[in-house]
């Protein structure tokens, strides 16, 4: 950027006279339209920018170094070339030539005065706020070679007069709200090589010779127009430079012209969600070696796919489209040998599908569900060692499922439902490490069902509806994410793993096999009996069958109550050790503290208390509750401030100098949403920490009073806090923590709901093994756990990100993540449940709140689904949570009228 400032300073007036007598008419333009300017000087370039400046508006005052410096003439900022968003030309002088202000929050009018700019070539305001039509004077911008102006408000119609800024090359007007017809005009744009007037509102026909006359476009996108109602013009196929085509969801109708075989440089081809009719053109496809993502899906189309495509040019043989692959070696393929993305789903075409798609070595992508296709899958699929996901349901494939599948280590998805595959599956079919979907339901596969050890990121597995036989394999219970289990419709027999019971199954359906024996405690406590159901041999409570050896006495109609008194039993028999350990402990320090009492203290918070004090302040009248560590114990101050003072033994795992490091620690995290440690105490047996105290309780116990009724805003401001105190300690706090024991039992309330998470960086002063064995002892199946906890022990972000998703579950739909044992679908399946089910995510909101913010509640379902995903590295970061949560606050204006009842 070295420009001679004097230059440009001294010649503007000589050039803006020069020009005055060359274009009067612009002159007298310029001076209707800016009475400000009127003297010559004003015509020098940095002029004309602050001109263009004083129309527009810049909030986040980016163009702040757009000014004249009267103060220091000579500063190189007086020098326009160095202005944000300029560059100059190299010439002396140098003069600007291009302009680029995206994504600035920018708004108001664009002036005329840049187009006085005489070398200005490339104009971008895109991602801006400008909320015009498109300005008629920028039709004088004649040496205009790029003009973008996508991500605007720009609306009306697009002037005939575009058409005269004769060098444009790229003209990108995309994501606005353009609307009328697509001018015929601009066909004499013979430069352009970018055309993009996508996601507008423009309607009617697409003129034929704009897509016939501007033979130097590269890329076309006429996109998400759903206005048009136009055929696609035959003329199409002269532009024979065109390497990307998106004519997506446009209102498209009739056939895909014939001269698409022309096509030759095609890189990209999107013709989607239109209402193309009629069948592909004879010969398309061959030649198309740029070729890298074909989608033609949610179209009307039929007939045969043209079977040539992907085919070597000497293969062609278009009447031939039966078994003429066969002979076929793979090697020999010339085209489509980039192809990694081909899409035909949901269309009528019918005919062998090309068979050589399955061996492209770069093909990720296949989906031709929802057409009529036949064939078989060859065994050279193994060539497309890319392949991740193919999905073929509701054809009409036939024959084995080959091995060679088994080996491509890329494959995440393979659904093939409803077509006519038979034969026994091969035992690799699942070996890819990343296998998450298999979905071959509704075929007529038989034999055993393999062994499934290496996919370890499966989550779906149905083979609904099929002939398998033989036992469900017992290693299906190793696959830590597994959720949706599919095997009904089966000749299955033999015992059900118990092992299943591990997992955090959503959907395990073995209706209608030969199954027997005694059904897994908890498949039958957490499912619909109807997923059982088919099973005569099946036994347990709830069952028809009673099992004989268990309670040979009782009738199957007592049994649903006596499921109910085991589990009280157990739970009263867990909480009696809980408490006996617990009155040990308690017993051991109250006796040994009678003499010494806490003599190490340490406060962060003036507090006006003693140790004494606090001692004597603790009795059985104020304990609140008792967590899995320890007491909470409430205590009012002299000052009239409550406190809460939580009392964990003593493991002595640590030093006295550590534990104060850590309490240390602990303290130092201060945020609105994060519950302040003030102060603790300790002895031998016992660690008391002493926190503020917040009146309205836990987040759980106001979601369990009745007469609270927390309306929507109230939530969402609850679930925003939270987040906001989670992404705190993941990211902000130094050292960064997990809290891993994120419920709603732990995010406490304060008088206006403001939440404050609470119970965090007890494993610091517990010690590590401690905290994992009450955790485990606790929660060893809660809800809240990530489900590849089971495998995992080990704490992380993702974690925590999991179980905010239980709490924002609970949020959104008013049920408790831990609901009493008389209702045992845990809030995640239940959601999980329905939504599959009943495609009716509305079944879940919660009814409680008034239906006019459904639409924000949806959206902050969405984001719980994705905290809850199984996959962890599926789940956003806490951060991304609360962008993602404030997004739903801003847009609601709520009437506050949460408390109620
Ligand atoms: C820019 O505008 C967007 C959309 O209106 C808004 O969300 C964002 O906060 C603005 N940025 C600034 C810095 O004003
Ligand atoms: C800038 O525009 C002027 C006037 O049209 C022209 O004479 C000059 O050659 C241009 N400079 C460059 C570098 O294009
Ligand atoms: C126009 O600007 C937007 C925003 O920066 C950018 O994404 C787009 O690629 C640009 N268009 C062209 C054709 O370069
Ligand atoms: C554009 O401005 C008009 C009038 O100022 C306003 O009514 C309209 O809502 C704005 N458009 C958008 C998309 O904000
Ligand atoms: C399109 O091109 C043809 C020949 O190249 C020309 O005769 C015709 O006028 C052009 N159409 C328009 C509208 O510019
Ligand atoms: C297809 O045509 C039907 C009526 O003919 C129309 O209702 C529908 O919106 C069209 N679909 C698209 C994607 O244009
Ligand atoms: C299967 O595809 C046909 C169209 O080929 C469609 O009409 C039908 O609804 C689809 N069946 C299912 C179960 O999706
Ligand atoms: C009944 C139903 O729609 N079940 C679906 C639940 O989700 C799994 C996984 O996506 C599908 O495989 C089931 O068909």
């Amino acid at each position: 950027m070295l420009h001679q400032n004097t230059g440009l300073l001294q010649s503007p007036n000589h050039r803006a006279m020069k020009r005055r007598t060359a274009f009067p008419m612009a002159a007298i333009i310029s001076l209707l339209s800016s009475l400000f300017i009127l003297t010559s000087a004003a015509e020098t370039e940095p002029d004309l920018l602050l001109t263009f400046k004083s129309s527009i508006q810049d909030p986040m005052n980016s163009l702040s170094t757009w000014a004249h410096s009267t103060s220091m003439p000579n500063t190189s900022l007086t020098n326009p070339c160095n202005w944000v968003g300029i560059t100059c030309t190299q010439t002396s002088p140098p003069s600007v030539i291009s302009l680029n202000l995206q994504g600035l929050n920018l708004s108001g009018d664009i002036s005329p005065s840049i187009c006085k700019l005489p070398n200005l070539s490339h104009l971008n305001l895109a991602n801006n706020l400008l909320n015009q039509s498109i300005p008629l004077h920028l039709s004088q911008c004649t040496a205009l070679q790029t003009l973008n102006l996508s991500c605007n408000l720009i609306w009306g119609t697009l002037p005939d007069q575009i058409s005269q800024l004769g060098s444009l090359k790229v003209l990108d007007l995309s994501s606005n709200y353009l609307e009328g017809k697509i001018p015929q005009s601009l066909s004499s744009l013979s430069s352009l090589q970018v055309l993009n007037l996508g996601k507008n509102r423009f309607s009617g026909e697409v003129p034929s010779s704009v897509v016939g006359n501007l033979s130097e476009l590269l890329f076309l996108d006429l996109s998400e127009n759903t206005f048009l109602m136009s055929e696609i013009p035959q003329e199409i196929g002269q532009l024979q430079k065109l390497q990307q085509l998106l004519l997506q969801r446009s209102g498209f109708y009739g056939g895909i012209p014939d001269s698409f075989v022309g096509l030759h440089g095609l890189v990209v081809l999107d013709l989607s969600k239109n209402n193309l009719t009629g069948s592909f053109p004879l010969g398309f496809g061959s030649g198309l070696s740029k070729l890298v993502s074909l989608d033609v899906s949610l179209n009307s189309l039929s007939g045969f796919f043209p079977t040539d495509v992907c085919h070597g040019k000497g293969l062609i043989n278009l009447s031939l489209h039966t078994n003429f692959f066969s002979g076929l070696i793979p090697d020999s393929f010339q085209d489509c040998l980039n192809l990694e993305r081909f899409q035909v789903h949901n269309n009528g075409f019918d005919g062998n599908f090309p068979n050589g798609l399955w061996s492209l070595p770069k093909l990720k992508l296949i989906r031709a569900e929802n057409n009529r296709f036949s064939g078989e899958i060859p065994i050279s699929i193994s060539m497309a060692s890319q392949l991740e996901q193919v999905e073929i349901d509701n054809n009409s494939f036939t024959g084995r499922i080959p091995q060679e599948l088994g080996v491509i280590s890329s494959m995440y998805r393979f659904s093939a439902s409803l077509n006519g595959f038979y034969g026994n599956l091969p035992d690799n079919f699942c070996d890819s490490p990343v296998m998450s979907i298999i979905n071959l339901s509704h075929n007529s596969l038989s034999g055993q069902i393999p062994e499934l050890k290496k996919c370890r990121k499966l989550v779906s597995l149905a083979l609904a509806d099929n002939s398998f036989s033989g036992q469900i394999p017992a290693s299906l219970a190793e696959l830590p994410v597994l959720t949706y289990i599919d095997l009904s419709n089966n000749n299955l027999s033999g015992e059900i793993p118990i092992g299943l019971q591990n997992l955090k199954l959503a959907l395990f359906n073995v209706s209608f096999n030969k199954l027997s024996g005694r059904v897994p405690f908890s498949l039958i406590s957490g499912l619909p009996a109807s997923f059982l159901q088919g099973n005569p041999d099946l036994c347990g409570p709830g069952l028809p069958n009673s099992c004989a050896e268990e309670r040979p006495k009782r009738r199957s109609s007592d049994q649903p109550a006596v499921l109910v008194c085991l589990l009280i039993l157990i739970s009263f028999a867990a909480g009696m050790m809980i408490l006996v350990a617990g009155f040990f402990v308690m017993h051991r320090s109250i006796r040994k503290k009678s003499h010494q009492g806490c003599y190490n203290s340490m406060f962060f918070y003036p507090l006006r208390i003693t140790e004494k004090d606090l001692e004597m302040g603790m009795d059985e009248e104020n304990a609140v509750g008792s967590g899995a560590f320890g007491r909470v114990h409430v205590i009012n101050l002299p000052s009239g401030e409550f406190i809460a003072i939580k009392k964990l033994v003593n493991t002595g795992s640590l030093s006295s100098k550590a534990l104060k490091a850590d309490v240390k620690t602990l303290a130092k995290v201060r945020h609105r949403n994060i519950v302040k440690l003030l102060g603790f105490c300790y002895s031998d047996d016992s660690i008391l920490l002493i926190y503020e105290c917040l009146q309205m309780g836990s987040l759980r116990d106001v979601m369990r009073r009745s007469n609270i009724l927390l309306e929507w805003n109230i939530r969402l401001q609850i679930a925003i806090g939270t987040a906001q105190g989670l992404a705190y300690l993941h990211k902000d706090c130094v050292p960064h923590l997990l809290h891993k024991n994120i419920k709603s039992r732990n995010i406490l309330l304060d008088k206006d709901f403001e939440p404050k998470i609470a119970d965090f960086g007890l494993d610091r002063i517990v010690g590590e093994s401690v905290y994992q064995s009450v955790m485990a002892s606790e929660s060893g199946s809660s809800v809240y756990m990530a489900p590849e906890h089971g495998c995992i022990k080990k704490a992380t972000e993702q974690k925590d990100v999991y179980s905010f998703g239980v709490v924002l579950l609970e949020l959104v739909t008013g049920r408790q993540a831990e609901q009493p044992e008389s209702d045992s679908v845990d809030v995640v399946k239940w959601v999980r449940r329905k939504i599959n089910m009943t495609n009716g995510a509305f079944q879940v909101l919660d009814p409680k709140v008034s239906s006019s913010y459904h639409q924000y509640m949806l959206r902050a379902l969405d984001i719980a689904l994705n905290c809850i995903s199984v996959m962890p590295e599926k789940r956003p970061t806490m951060f991304e949570v609360v962008r993602s949560l404030q997004s739903l606050d801003s847009k609601s204006q709520p009437t506050p009228s949460w408390l109620s009842g």
